[in-house]
């Protein structure tokens, strides 16, 4: 039953393309709220799911769910995640199409829940053989662990990732999980050392203290008190009611035992944490621009925990070596580079072990026979959306580089897929109008002449480049790209809008203006040589795989940060090109995260960010409504005598009388090899309405027959 259609009035429509001013903004936003007051969260645009965020549990996802949804044709059922996720899975198992799910929307609109349901949907309905049970097991208890060590309380969300997260389930020819691979992107590090208030550092630093032992405790030379520790207390906001972390704590270990973490591996990761609490307390004294170590009796413990020597880790906190032309010298760092490099240690060491974990946890789901599973494979991508703030850095320069990745993609699938179903069914396409952003990336990523390139060579150039020559160096290059904006050359209307230490970019999803501030520092992402060796020589085998003495002892500059986040995405693109995608566009609808509250002004910027009005323009532009020639003709065919009660001819033949005697004109329709094609929702409705009022006279001529009788 097509729900969506005679709920169009209480319920909105279920689909977009059937809206009749796909125009307007005001009714995109209108069937959006009224479907989102009555608890309907979902919503498609074509095969699109859109999800607003509903900031309460509604029960949709119970087992029972599941099995409503089990091979269902995708719009038989009111719009869901799991139909959605059906879709893919019969794909992937009936025509053998590796598949993809990509879900974006901006922090707080849902994409990690989503994510999660496509992940209990698929281990609901995959095979129940016990090997199997343990592969689905540990790819399902990934997430608590990824989550307390990627995840934190933000002010836009109390359980942000941090990290970008692309995961591919691998399958046996029968649809059974065999296996998983998790791909990581770019984890904001910066938070170890410090969070904006409000907000706190990751999950696990919490979970440590709140749900350790006293005796696990006093090992780490640890105590419960979080103002204790200066890497916490930034964002004054440790202990929060709505997050249990003493219990999360034990969760992490549990799913961390599933996952065939070893006792040992498990000690030496919270080691490894804890160092890092105590290094943040790590403070320097500055005589004649010699920087001391305040406790050396921290260093002491830290060195402990890292299985380091305490002396090599103590000179590594305070001098620099380099190594120019073979000549190796050391030199003392002053207070303001010692903490520089102690931050920087920090930072290295969180971030590579989280990267050391999700390659443990590749190790745990790896698939013992990969035979026949080369083409069965479901990916699921979480990734950060389209970042717009009021002061915009390095870091939102890559996550919206990032973005337009993805939007030069979602154009290209899904235009091409549009284009390859009209080719198939015989039906000429119609070209249209839409904004490719292939000029964006171009401007970002273009070699020698992009934004990247630049960067990279003022960050390499000797001398003394500075976040503000990196600047004059764009305005010079660029300021003739229509999609680059610089102070300089502006109106002076522009120029009250950004300050001279920034550039603006016009992105696809908006105007994004960024702060240049950081920019060098953050792309270097340098860590010193000596701090490299001494932890190289660690006893702690994570650490020591994390900093592999190949890394100091090559004199070859490693790739920027800004240059390995671009090649893996390029890496990802390429996996992500030869799949077949479905979409999940998340709406996060209150700025409160509480239910109930539908702002529209919020969920406006994010339509058209999401591009979501003009993705409905380019599915309408060829035909709103397509359907099999026998699903048509069963529903619809009481509305010909020539077709009711039983046609003998073939579908088509019988979809063609009907057409006629509907009197749907020439241009409303086309007819392809397997489907019908219906140009407007509106000649869709009306023969909606003629076969409700048919059903009516139907049922009332029986009722009367029954009472003749
Ligand atoms: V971020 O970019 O990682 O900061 P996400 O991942 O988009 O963000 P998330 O999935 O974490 O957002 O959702 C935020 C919160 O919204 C969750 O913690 C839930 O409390 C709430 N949420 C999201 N989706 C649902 C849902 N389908 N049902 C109920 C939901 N609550
Ligand atoms: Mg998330």
């Amino acid at each position: 039953m097509e729900r969506g259609l005679h709920d169009r009035d209480r319920a909105g429509v279920q689909d977009f393309v059937l809206l009749e001013n796909i125009q307007s903004e005001e009714a995109f936003i209108g069937n959006l709220r009224k479907r989102f007051q009555e608890n309907l969260i979902y919503t498609y645009i074509g095969q699109v799911l859109i999800s607003v965020n509903p900031y309460k549990q509604l029960p949709i996802y119970s087992d029972n769910d599941i099995k409503e949804y089990r091979n269902k044709h995708f719009y038989e059922i009111p719009p869901h995640v799991y139909a959605v996720t059906d879709n893919a899975f019969r794909s992937l198992i009936e025509e053998n199409k590796g598949q993809c799910v990509l879900i974006s929307g901006e922090s707080g609109s849902g994409k990690t829940e989503a994510s999660k349901k496509v992940l209990q949907y698929i281990a609901a309905c995959s095979g129940h053989q016990f090997t199997v049970e343990s592969v689905k097991e540990k790819l399902l208890k990934s997430n608590p662990v990824l989550e307390a060590f990627g995840n934190a309380k933000t002010n836009r969300n109390i359980n942000s990732s941090r990290f970008g997260k692309y995961m591919d389930i691998q399958f046996d020819f029968s649809g059974t999980p065999i296996g998983g691979h998790i791909l990581n992107y770019l984890l904001e590090k910066s938070r170890v050392v410090n969070q904006n208030g409000g907000e706190r550092n990751f999950h696990i630093f919490y979970q440590l203290l709140a749900g350790a032992s006293e005796e696990q405790l006093k090992q780490l030379e640890l105590t419960r008190s979080l103002d204790h520790y200066n890497y916490l207390s930034d964002g004054q906001n440790g202990a929060v009611k709505s997050i249990d972390d003493a219990g999360d704590f034990k969760v992490v270990q549990q799913a961390m035992t599933v996952i065939d973490f070893k006792q040992s591996e498990q000690n030496e990761i919270f080691n490894i944490i804890a160092s890092v609490l105590h290094l943040g307390n790590v403070s320097f004294t500055e005589a004649e621009g010699i920087a001391k170590v305040e406790k050396s009796a921290t260093v002491t413990t830290i060195a402990k925990l890292l299985n380091v020597d305490q002396k090599e880790l103590h000179a590594a906190l305070t001098n620099r070596t380099i190594d120019a032309r073979g000549d190796v010298v050391t030199s003392p760092l002053n207070r303001d580079l010692a903490i520089y490099a102690r931050d920087a240690l920090a930072k290295a060491i969180y971030d590579r072990l989280f990267t050391w974990l999700v390659q443990r946890l590749n190790i745990s789901l790896q698939a013992k026979d990969l035979r026949g599973a080369i083409n069965n494979v479901m990916g699921i991508l979480d990734i950060y959306g389209f970042e717009i703030f009021k002061k915009n850095s390095f870091e939102q320069f890559c996550i919206n580089f990032c973005n337009e990745k993805l939007q030069q993609l979602f154009i290209e699938l899904t235009l091409k897929s549009e284009q390859d179903e009209y080719r198939r069914e015989g039906i000429e396409w119609v070209s249209v109008e839409y904004f490719d952003n292939k000029v964006i990336c171009n401007l970002i990523e273009e070699k020698y002449k992009g934004i990247i390139s630049i960067l990279d060579e003022e960050c390499l150039r000797p001398g003394e480049p500075t976040d503000i020559t990196f600047l004059a160096k764009l305005t010079d290059k660029l300021s003739k790209h229509p999609h680059y904006i610089c102070h300089e050359k502006s109106s002076t209307q522009v120029q009250k809008t950004m300050g001279r230490d920034e550039f603006r970019l016009v992105h696809y999803a908006g105007d994004v203006t960024y702060n240049v501030n950081g920019f060098l520092d953050k792309n270097n992402d340098l860590l010193f040589r000596d701090l490299k060796e001494t932890m190289s020589k660690s006893d702690n085998e994570i650490i020591r795989s994390c900093f592999p003495a190949t890394e100091y002892k090559n004199k070859k500059r490693p790739d920027t940060a800004i240059t390995q986040f671009r090649n893996s995405l390029n890496n990802l693109m390429e996996i992500l090109m030869c799949k077949e995608p479905s979409y999940i566009r998340c709406i996060k609808p209150n700025d409160q995260q509480l239910p109930g509250i539908f702002d529209d002004e919020l969920v406006l910027h994010q339509v058209k960010y999401l591009g979501l009005m003009e993705n409905l323009r380019v599915r309408r532009a060829g035909f709103a409504y397509r359907r099999t020639y026998e699903t048509f003709l069963n529903r619809y065919k009481s509305l010909s005598k020539t077709t009711w009660p039983n046609f003998k001819g073939s579908a088509k033949e019988g979809v063609r009388i009907l057409a006629n005697d509907l009197h749907y004109g020439t241009d409303d329709y086309r007819l392809g090899e397997t489907k019908i094609f219906i140009r407007f929702p509106k000649t869709l409705f009306d023969t909606e309405d003629a076969f409700q009022a048919k059903k009516h006279d139907i049922a009332a001529i029986i009722q009367s027959r029954w009472k003749g009788l």
